[in-house]
């Protein structure tokens, strides 16, 4: 495994004939996954919209005026029967996300509990909360959390023209503490923000110079939402959206690459093209955080034309030892 990328190399792929990169990651895909196989993991929002943060892509930040009310933090009964549905339609993983810049008092300790049911459950649990002190990453591997998803979001320099309420240091510091924990790393990025092919090579060596690699790095596709900065930002190019899953799967050869936000608007082809890309994980079900995803019933119909199963979760450790 390699973790000294560099720009130039990374942008060097992005540059490759289409045929060859996606050859090459063919090769990396298959050297460490079953080809077939994709991860499914369900989003809720469990507290949505009134964010202070001002990322220029978030419908849910205060400071633009977008269709997203404010809402308080969800009942854990109301969390628990989204979490039960998704379990039972398949999914091995729920998220559960927060429009918070960190998480505080009362709040941190009920995202707690609902994090101690879903594990009880049987599902793998992730949280995306915000920035995170050493203590809070403590707390929650102590309550059983699998993965935090904090996403770099790009490259350094192009972050400073998307968020100015935090730094792109605040961000690694998280994934820090979250590491430090013993925690599983879920990390990766927007594309279709304007950022040049260079910037989201820098990204992606951001990404593939971590040791150990996020072990599931989310690709995004712009969702352009409107009242925020970015409602009128042109189309990017499918390919080159493509061509960002090939270099991730490539660069980071054993982490699961979640071809993520932006797939409600992508043809089956071109999600088959981001899957032979070498992307094996999605978010499924109906909705993300707050905007729209493929139906379930549409990415079932197309795992049956792909020959695509979704990856097992994971047997807990007590049911294994009481099966053997
Ligand atoms: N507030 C927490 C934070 O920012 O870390 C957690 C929730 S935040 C919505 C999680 C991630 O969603 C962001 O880092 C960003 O990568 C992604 N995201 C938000 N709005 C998006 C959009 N319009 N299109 C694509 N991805 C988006
Ligand atoms: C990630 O990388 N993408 C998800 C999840 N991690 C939390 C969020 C996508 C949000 C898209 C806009 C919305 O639905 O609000
Ligand atoms: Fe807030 Fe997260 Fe949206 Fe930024 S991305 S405005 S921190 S909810």
């Amino acid at each position: 495994m390699r973790y000294d990328w560099t720009i130039d190399e990374i942008e060097a792929l992005f540059e490759l004939p289409f045929n060859d990169l996606m050859f090459r990651a063919q090769q990396a895909h298959r050297a460490h996954f079953d080809a077939n196989e994709v991860q499914l993991s369900t989003l809720l929002s469990i507290k949505t919209g009134g964010c202070p943060e001002d990322c220029k892509y978030c419908p849910q930040s205060s400071r633009y005026n977008t269709d997203v009310e404010s809402e308080l933090l969800m009942k854990k009964e109301e969390v628990m029967r989204a979490a039960r549905i998704a379990r039972d339609k398949g999914a091995s993983r729920f998220c559960m996300g927060a429009a918070w810049r960190e998480p505080k008092g009362r709040a941190f300790e009920l995202v707690l509990d609902m994090i101690r049911e879903v594990k009880a459950m049987g599902m793998e649990a992730c949280a995306t909360l915000g920035m995170l002190t050493p203590e809070q990453a403590a707390k929650l591997k102590e309550a059983g959390l699998d993965y935090y998803n904090h996403n770099l979001d790009t490259d350094p320099e192009y972050y400073r023209e998307i968020i100015s309420t935090r730094s792109y240091e605040d961000r690694l510091d998280t994934l820090k503490h979250v590491r430090a924990e013993g925690m599983s790393v879920c990390c990766g990025g927007i594309v279709g923000m304007g950022e040049t092919v260079r910037n989201r090579a820098g990204m992606i060596a951001q990404l593939a110079r971590m040791n150990p690699h996020p072990e599931s790095v989310p690709i995004n596709m712009l969702v352009r939402v409107e009242g925020t900065p970015m409602e009128d930002l042109d189309d990017l190019d499918n390919f080159e959206f493509i061509r960002t899953i090939a270099v991730a799967r490539i660069t980071m050869p054993a982490s699961h690459v979640r071809l993520s936000a932006g797939r409600e608007v992508m043809s089956e082809e071109m999600q088959a093209l981001c899957f032979l890309a070498g992307a094996n994980s999605i978010f499924y079900g109906e909705k993300l955080l707050t905007t729209g995803n493929q139906d379930a019933e549409n990415d079932r119909a197309l795992f049956a034309k792909l020959g695509i199963r979704p990856e097992e979760r994971p047997t807990p450790s007590s049911r294994r030892l009481a099966s053997a």
